[in-house]
């Protein structure tokens, strides 16, 4: 078994409801367990201009090959009517599902390359992993939780709401913000 760390975006459509889709196609793909599942944050766009992200991360153990995985999560993101907008890079998307971490290793096949590559530079995908993962760390022993802590303020919000919605919030948890805004 392999423990994973998958980040899910959404920021057009429905996001609470497809990044939950998304949670609940991970729980029921074979050779996948869903083991930890993070708040959701809602986040200032990283591109060009577009309607603020959802973001969360959850963390997997798999019996998956790295390509097989990214596969599935390539079948997730079509189910969810995902369409790619030719040219536009980081533009806004139903949602998108990257692998993050894959336990300690470095992989760098054509179309897959973990950590994803800008990982270490973005809040919107670090700071729901560190809240899942405290312990992370890059191949090379580096801690997520300081590189996350190192990054300027990104515009990047827990809510109250978890992805998994049958996972109990305590009061006072997290901010007061919801996802309906
Ligand atoms: N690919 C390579 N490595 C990976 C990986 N580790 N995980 C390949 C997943 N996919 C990986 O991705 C293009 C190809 O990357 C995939 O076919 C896969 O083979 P894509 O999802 O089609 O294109 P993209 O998402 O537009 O490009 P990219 O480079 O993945 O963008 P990012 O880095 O995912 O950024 N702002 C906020 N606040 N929140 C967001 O979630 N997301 C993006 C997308 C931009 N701005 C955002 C957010
Ligand atoms: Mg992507």
């Amino acid at each position: 078994m392999t423990r994973v760390i998958v980040g899910l975006g959404a920021n057009l459509g429905d996001p609470v409801a497809a990044l939950r889709g998304a949670l609940a196609g991970l729980r029921a793909a074979d050779g996948v367990e869903v083991v930890a599942a993070s708040h959701l944050y809602v986040t200032a766009p990283v591109g060009p201009p577009q309607p603020d992200y959802l973001n969360a991360a959850v963390a997997l153990e798999t019996v998956l090959a790295p390509l097989d995985l990214l596969a599935l999560l390539h079948a997730l993101e079509a189910a969810a009517r995902r369409v790619r907008v030719r040219g536009v890079r980081f533009g806004p998307r139903t949602l998108d599902l990257d692998i993050l971490l894959w336990d300690g290793a470095a992989i760098d096949l054509p179309g897959l390359v973990v950590p994803h590559p800008r990982l270490v530079e973005r809040r919107f995908a670090l700071e729901p992993l560190v809240e899942i993962a405290p312990d992370a760390t890059l191949p090379d022993g580096t801690p997520l939780a300081g590189v996350c802590a190192a990054l300027p303020d990104q515009g990047v919000e827990r809510l109250v709401e978890r992805l998994d919605a049958t996972m109990c919030c305590s009061h006072g948890e997290g901010r007061s913000r919801t996802a309906e805004g």
